[in-house]
């Protein structure tokens, strides 16, 4: 009769083995590298875009430069992309990981085992429901905002823990040249973790891709989807922009729709006058009233957090212009309120710079503007997220 200890000392009869070559400490920790850069950057780009989103009351709101919410939303979705065959190609290389032999060696080894499945996990969710949002399918009940912020964290907080854990076999990897053929004890998951190599571990077998293959390989995956998604908000690259949601220039007047007219259910009324109220009176204007008074231009693009932006050249009357005659000042708060009856983007706050510099736009790149883009009326400011430029003003107040 054998012990359970014995039994346990070696793992069960078919439980997974691998005995390739090329997965080692070396590329682990090189890969590692970039995807600790590409979630620096998503993550930091990131927290600025929800700043933007929702700005804290005692922050300033920046507007300058116009583009600067179209930079760092651009670059949060497209390594939030990258990241997606990046993090697949970290996780091939440690995955034989997944089965070393015991499961769990010690206390210290089971904390550090959940706290890689709660890294895993998260990052997991987060990529793929961010993917998701891009392409705007919504497949589920909670609010994607508050967690997807949320777990950015709990991946910041792994990501360092992991660091810190692993810091020794991390600087030995990017120490050891990528080139070097593997011995069989470098190439084994037991000794990706520094162990020594118990006698039922099979031999390495030779051939196959090599590491510096794995590397390119994974380098041109990254770069493929970088390079067919990019275009969504650099329009020189649109025309390779196969993978992107959204093209830059599909759309009436060369802009692309976020919510149509339809699917927000506003339609056109003949009827139609603008109301504006302050604490000095209120002012009712007609679409032709509007239309004369709209000498402003401006070049202020239009950036989607999800993702998509595009430059876009806009005519209007300057919103702080006509909030001064029902008595508002620059410090002022605006409500902007939108013909849209229900959904969560049919109303904005404007303050501070974005009040000074936004715009109620009654024409884009010269054209009176489409239902769709916000007929007859609708609000336009600098490094600005999209969300926030509400549509079809019916409505405007000061707080
Ligand atoms: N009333 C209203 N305004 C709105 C929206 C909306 O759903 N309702 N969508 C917003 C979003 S998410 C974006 S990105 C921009 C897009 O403007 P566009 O459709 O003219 O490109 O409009 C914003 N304004
Ligand atoms: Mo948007």
């Amino acid at each position: 009769m054998t012990s359970l200890r014995e039994r346990l000392a070696k793992p069960p009869p078919l439980w997974p083995m691998f005995s390739g070559a090329v997965r080692s400490a070396a590329l682990t920790a090189r890969i590692g590298r970039i995807l600790g850069i590409g979630f620096a950057l998503c993550f930091f780009t990131g927290l600025f875009s929800h700043y933007q989103y929702g700005p804290a009351g005692w922050a300033p709101v920046p507007a300058d430069p116009a583009w600067g919410f179209r930079l760092t939303q651009g670059v949060h979705v497209i390594t939030g992309i990258a990241l997606i065959p990046l993090t697949l190609v970290k996780l091939w290389s440690v995955f034989p990981r997944l089965f070393t032999w015991p499961l769990v060696r010690n206390w210290k080894h089971a904390l550090e085992r959940g706290s890689i499945a709660v890294l895993v996990s998260s990052v997991l969710v987060e990529l793929v429901t961010g993917f998701l949002n891009i392409l705007t399918w919504y497949a589920w009940h909670w609010n994607f905002v508050q967690v997807h912020f949320w777990l950015a964290f709990v991946i910041a907080g792994s990501i360092l823990l992991h660091l810190a854990v692993q810091w020794p076999i991390i600087i030995r990897g990017l120490r050891t040249r990528l080139s070097k053929r593997p011995s069989a004890a470098e190439s084994t998951p037991g000794a990706l973790g520094g162990l020594a190599l118990p006698a039922w571990v099979p031999p390495v077998k030779p051939g196959g891709i090599t590491r510096r293959g794995v590397f390119l390989a994974a380098g041109a995956g990254v770069g493929i989807t970088a390079l067919t998604t990019v275009g969504q908000s650099f329009s020189p690259l649109e025309s390779v922009a196969l993978l992107a949601p959204r093209r830059p220039s599909a759309g009436p007047s060369g802009v692309p729709i976020n919510r149509t007219a339809l699917e927000a259910k506003v339609t056109r009324d003949p009827g139609y006058t603008l109301l504006v109220s302050g604490p000095t009176g209120q002012l009712s204007l007609t679409e032709a009233q509007l239309v004369a008074m709209a000498t402003m231009e401006r070049d202020y693009p239009i950036a989607c957090v999800e993702g998509w932006s595009a430059s876009a050249s806009w005519t209007g009357l300057g919103l702080l212009d006509l909030m001064k005659r029902v008595g508002a000042t620059a410090d002022s708060m605006i409500t902007v309120k939108s013909l849209q009856k229900d959904g969560p983007f049919r109303s904005s706050l404007v303050r501070d710079d974005h009040l000074r510099t936004g715009l109620l736009a009654t024409h884009l790149h010269g054209e009176r503007i489409s239902l769709d883009h916000g007929y007859p009326l609708r609000l336009i400011a600098p490094d600005r997220a999209g969300v926030l430029n509400t549509k079809w003003i019916a409505e405007l107040s000061v707080q």
